[in-house]
């Protein structure tokens, strides 16, 4: 997976014009020494070396891209999704109201067509006593993510 939504491009090219101080495309010493000072650092020169060691060199937009992607794809986003999830799971039982999620889902910005869809097949009907639908959310990450285990 090496592939970056739309959206995402343009947030992670907007924050290098951020670090990209003098604007010449390039993320320089001097730009990287002038966005630590404006978080109130003060970095030595050592710690630039450090930090531009690390990075391809010239650090660009291309290369800064590359190297976010890199670095995002190597994140776990199963125990992200989970751990999502588990945020609405009171009583940590696997499954969430339904209503609430969905609520949750459009907050972040979901079409409530798409929410449907993606809820669709792990979803417990109301039932006497349920409170609600219930969405069936480690079995649903399992199938979208496949299982905890290690392979390699
Ligand atoms: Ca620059």
């Amino acid at each position: 997976m090496n592939q970056l939504s739309q959206p995402q491009i343009q947030e992670l090219r907007e924050s290098f014009q951020v670090l990209d101080k003098d604007g010449d495309g390039v993320i320089s010493r001097d730009d990287l020494s002038a966005m630590l000072n404006s978080l109130g650092q003060e970095p030595n020169s050592a710690l630039l070396s450090t930090y531009l060691s690390n990075v391809p060199s010239p650090f660009t937009l291309a290369a800064y891209l590359t190297t976010l992607t890199t670095h995002l794809s190597a994140l776990s986003p199963r125990d992200d999704i989970l751990a999502a999830f588990a945020a609405f799971d009171d009583n940590d039982d696997g499954v969430v109201n339904l209503d609430l999620l969905k609520e949750a889902l459009a907050d972040m910005g979901m079409r409530e067509d798409e929410v449907e869809k993606a809820c669709r097949g792990w979803t417990n009907k109301k039932g006497l006593g349920m409170g609600g639908d219930k969405f069936r959310y480690r079995e649903f990450v399992d199938t979208v993510c496949g299982k905890a285990e290690v392979q390699e």
